[in-house]
């Protein structure tokens, strides 16, 4: 492992993974050394980061000048339109994805920064390809505009680190959950909006169907793969575009009855929205023996510890 003070900047640190991850930065490398950025203007505990900086990542000029007056080594760049946004924004969603991504990867090619983590997708995948246990290598073949922005994110990391050796890693995330940040915009969010219905109403419309499966990550998991990764030694990577990542794999259904053990008369129907041919078009499991192999990457939830983790600090969250 490497361990050594980093100077930290993360884009779209208010977001899903932005929060959580900041908070675990600055547990590491201490909040002086973490610059937190965002769209939202600056207020009182916006973020655990020391520093906090508004800044729209595609404005070139002001990523460079952060950068350079706080001696930025690495950078978490987050920010990024999910699929069902994206497919209303198709190409304000291309712009936001690649622009900010391939800029930094230029920063990092003058030598300015050292390290870059970029998240890609399971919706890299899409159609053709087979639905469970999607191995490392097959042919991408999306279908969405974000799909389509995530495959070429991560031809270009590729591209940067075999020709300039700029060293960008990145993961295919599945769906996220967490109840500390609401997800949005994106197509596996019944995951996390089914959690809120169950406890408030005690019962859930989902947008998805209820036999289609997609994979799943708790945050905590999310979060620890990423660190990992990042921490790893340069050596024992063997996917500059990005790693896979199954987490768990599980249907609306088989969710619902998980939350029937907690919540005894919870309900649920199905009414498919414009999400349901995306999620079609993306894989049930994942095969990712290559980021266990690679990086030691390993799971502490399962659907029923995650259940059960969810509507506890939900109930204390929501009262
Ligand atoms: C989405 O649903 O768009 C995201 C993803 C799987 O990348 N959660």
């Amino acid at each position: 492992m490497e361990s050594h003070t980093e100077r930290i900047l993360i884009t779209g640190a208010l977001g899903q993974i932005g929060t959580e991850l900041t908070n675990r930065l600055v547990e590491i490398q201490g909040a002086d050394n973490v610059v937190a950025s965002g769209l939202d203007r600056w207020q009182k505990g916006i973020t655990s980061a020391g520093h906090y900086e508004r800044m729209d990542v595609t404005n070139t000029q002001l990523v460079r000048q952060v950068i350079k007056d706080y001696e930025i080594t690495t950078v978490y760049h987050l920010a990024s339109l999910l699929s069902g946004t994206s497919e209303k924004q198709p190409i304000f969603a291309w712009k936001l994805n690649l622009e900010p991504l391939l800029h930094f990867c230029e920063l990092a090619k003058e030598g300015l920064i050292q390290k870059i983590f970029w998240p890609s997708s399971i919706a890299v995948f899409g159609k053709g390809i087979p639905k469970e246990n999607v191995e490392q290598d097959v042919v991408l073949n999306p279908t969405t505009v974000y799909g389509i922005s995530k495959m070429a994110g991560e031809k270009w990391c590729e591209y940067y680190f075999d020709k300039y050796g700029v060293d960008v890693r990145s993961i295919r995330y599945p769906g996220l959950i967490s109840w500390k940040t609401p997800a949005g915009g994106g197509t596996t969010d019944y995951a996390v909006e089914i959690f809120y219905e169950a406890i408030e109403e005690g019962k859930y419309t989902s947008f998805i169907s209820e036999n289609t499966g997609m994979p799943m990550l708790y945050m905590d998991d999310a979060i620890n793969a990423t660190l990992k990764l990042m921490e790893a030694p340069k050596e024992s990577l063997t996917v500059r575009s990005s790693y896979n990542l199954g987490g768990m794999s599980f249907t609306p259904k088989e969710l619902a009855e998980e939350i029937k053990k907690e919540i005894p008369g919870f309900e649920i129907d199905y009414k498919p929205d414009f999400r349901q041919q995306i999620a079609d078009s993306w894989p049930a499991s994942i095969d990712d023996s290559v980021a266990k192999k690679d990086w030691g990457l390993t799971y502490d939830f399962g659907i029923s510890e995650m259940t059960k983790d969810m509507i506890k600090n939900l109930k204390v969250k929501l009262d």
